[in-house]
């Protein structure tokens, strides 16, 4: 076991979000949740304590979706960069400072980071054979390949991994290698790049992390020791791409660093801004060995965190290295893989627009259900029982009713506690042991413990006013009353205080209603966090309940991008029996009327005639047609697929369309007059 050092200051990463696309639930659960939570713990604590962030806006997913836009990458990024940036605010994620990597301070120091080490002669040098694509000019990074899986036969298995399969692929593994760019078949050439020979640090790592860290979280800790344990290899930190920042060499024309050497270097770019702006010095919180460095990440980056990025600070040998990476499993939505390309996911701007003021009842869910030590779901059914159960009916409900009655019986002074019972005592025992319970937890990044622990505390409260019904006995023992309410005010603040790191700013509405203005952290403290004779504002409800329509329109909406995604998917597909074909009943059908389905825009809502028969399906055409041109035609239509409701319309069958590569889609009509439910084979 390592020893618990005592640090002065700690400096707080989390992962930089990919500018190529909105935040979604599973970043925020499994990252900057947990991140903000403890941030603000030590910030409460008083300690010294720096949180920094950034875009990540190198790298192939970025160029990819620049391509298949037809914009640039900056275009790109600067369009995510900006809406990322924004939402996190909106959200309250208590970054310092939130930089990107394709800014100037980055681009300096990423190259200066790389030079340091190439003098040091930390890199190998090699000349290996590339695909390159000839018409495109242009050596392919390995997602730029697609080919057929060696393994299962996939014909659109990627470079690097097959996503048919799952397993993982060299481009070179590939059969019938084709490039994404041109389409042309790459050849192999010959290219010179930059290793960092992570086998040399392999007795580093192993006293780093196996001897030296095994506090680390299982999972964490796990990966770590395998990765190991398998051997490690050389990796090339340099790219033949051009896009990301320049390999600063002269006999590197045309390359450019390895989106995963620049972007975690970004942590101490955001740190030089942040550190500029306040006239601060960065350098104490990367190299002074006083300073803590704490990595939040999902389990996805755990190899770069917890193997290269130490690599590199350990050879580069001004700065210290990870002290922790916290790092998350996998949350899915509604039992399935959350997907950006897919457009599975729970958007943050688009939670912010659909639940205003309601951040900390996301905060709440995500972190009461943080795939902590293993994935796990998020469904709105459960975001709707966790905030009107808990939220609303146990931290909220008990809130309301001791400020209520505050204002009833003193007119909102808070009483003198006079004489406590037995029972008194045990509650506020029982109570005050908990501060130091949620700072244990939260110190160990168990922040569903800690969330439940503090949840524990509007449970006490909540139960000490119905165990002891100060509404009734206000009519014979008003004295007692006064300390009932004491002490279920005193409750109150502590909620205030204690809650501020997972729900900040209900919160903070709540000290303001008590007049509270220190927050600081006080374990196990004896002393009231509330003065007799406050004068508390009047009660709001600090959190409403969610109806069933907020839930259904949400549900609605992941059941129109099923649909979507099920009518675009336009990959190639594997063979198929002959009998497989016939177990489809294809038919034409006539459009006898057609209507937008509502709040959507690609949905069109049809009614078919098949012969004496009529049917109705939702198609997502509405971006080619307009419904009253679709009027009076025969289509082609499946018609034994399994029925399923779309936006509440239960949609029978399904149209079959023709898509062109951008996206236009067109019936397939008859050549000759036909029926309407004429068979089709
Ligand atoms: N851009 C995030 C991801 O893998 C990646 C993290 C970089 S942290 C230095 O989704
Ligand atoms: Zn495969």
């Amino acid at each position: 076991m390592s020893e618990k050092k005592d640090f002065k200051r700690t400096t707080v990463t989390a992962a930089l979000p990919y500018a190529n696309g909105p935040i979604h639930i599973g970043h925020l659960a499994g990252v900057y949740v947990p991140a903000d939570i403890y941030v603000r713990y030590l910030r409460q604590l008083g300690q010294d304590v720096l949180f920094v962030c950034g875009s990540d806006e190198h790298g192939v997913p970025i160029t990819l979706r620049a391509k298949n836009e037809g914009k640039s990458p900056q275009e790109v990024v600067d369009r995510f960069h900006q809406q990322i940036k924004e939402s996190f605010m909106e959200f309250g994620i208590s970054f310092d400072h939130y930089s990107r990597t394709s800014s100037q301070v980055h681009y300096e120091t990423a190259s200066n980071f790389f030079e340091v080490l190439n003098d040091k002669g930390v890199f190998e040098v090699k000349v290996a054979e590339q695909f390159f694509d000839a018409e495109a000019g242009q050596f392919l990074a390995d997602r730029y390949i697609k080919g057929t899986c060696p393994n299962c036969g996939y014909e659109e298995a990627y470079g690097d991994q097959c996503e048919n399969c799952g397993t993982s692929l060299s481009p070179k593994e590939l059969k019938n290698p084709r490039s994404m760019l041109s389409g042309a078949q790459p050849v192999l050439k010959e290219t010179k790049h930059w290793y960092l020979p992570l086998d040399k640090f392999e007795p580093w790592l192993r006293d780093y992390i196996l001897e030296g860290h095994q506090e680390w979280k299982s999972n964490v800790y796990g990966q770590c020791k395998s990765w190991i344990d398998q051997g490690l290899q050389p990796r090339a930190v340099t790219r033949d791409l051009d896009w990301g920042v320049p390999v600063p060499l002269p006999e590197a024309e045309g390359k450019v660093l390895y989106v995963w050497f620049d972007a975690p270097i970004g942590y101490i770019s955001s740190t030089k801004e942040w550190a500029a702006e306040q006239g601060e010095n960065w350098e104490k919180y990367w190299k002074d060995p006083e300073s803590r460095l704490i990595h939040f990440i999902g389990k996805d980056n755990i190899v770069f965190h917890c193997i290269i990025f130490p690599s590199m600070l350990e050879a580069h040998g001004e700065f210290v290295i990870p002290d922790n990476v916290p790092a998350n499993e996998f949350l899915n939505l509604e039992g399935k893989k959350i997907s950006t390309s897919r457009n599975w996911a729970v958007w943050l701007d688009e939670y912010l627009k659909d639940f205003p003021g309601k951040e900390d009842v996301l905060r709440y869910v995500l972190c009461a259900n943080a795939p902590e030590t293993k994935d796990n779901d998020f469904s709105w059914k459960d975001f709707q029982a966790r905030n009107n159960n808990e939220l609303v009916a146990i931290f909220g409900n008990f809130v309301n009713r001791a400020l209520v009655l505050t204002h009833k019986y003193y007119e909102g002074t808070v009483p003198e506690q006079g004489e406590l019972t037995e029972e008194d005592r045990n509650m506020l025992t029982q109570a005050r042991a908990i501060p130091s319970l949620i700072a244990q937890s939260i110190e160990n990044f168990k922040f569903r413990d800690a969330l439940g622990q503090f949840m524990e505390l509007a449970r006490i409260g909540n139960k000490y006013l119905a165990d002891n019904e100060p509404w009734k006995l206000i009519k014979t023992d008003p004295e007692r009353v006064k300390t009932i309410m004491h002490n279920g005010l005193q409750l109150a603040a502590m909620l205030s205080v204690y809650g501020e790191p997972f729900m900040p700013g209900t919160c903070a509405r709540l000290r303001n209603i008590l007049d509270i203005h220190d927050h600081s952290w006080k374990n196990e403290s004896e002393t009231s966090l509330l003065v007799s004779g406050t004068k508390v504002k009047k009660a709001e409800l600090l959190f409403q309940k969610i109806e069933e329509e907020d839930v259904r329109k949400q549900l609605e909406k992941l059941e129109a991008t099923e649909a979507e995604n099920q009518d675009s998917t336009k990959k190639t597909k594997s063979m198929i029996e002959f009998d497989d074909f016939t177990k489809l009943d294809l038919k034409l059908a006539e459009i006898k009327a057609a209507e937008k389905v509502e709040k959507t825009d690609k949905l069109l809502k049809l009614e078919l005639q098949l012969g004496d028969e009529t049917k109705t399906v939702v198609s997502g055409i509405a971006q080619s047609y307009a419904p009253e041109e679709t009027i009076g035609l025969k289509v082609l239509y499946l018609e034994n697929l399994q029925p399923r409701k779309i936006r509440g319309v239960m949609s029978e069958g399904m149209i079959l369309m023709a898509e062109n590569q951008s996206g236009e889609l067109s019936f397939l009509v008859p050549q000759k007059p036909m029926d309407s439910g004429s068979s089709v084979s």
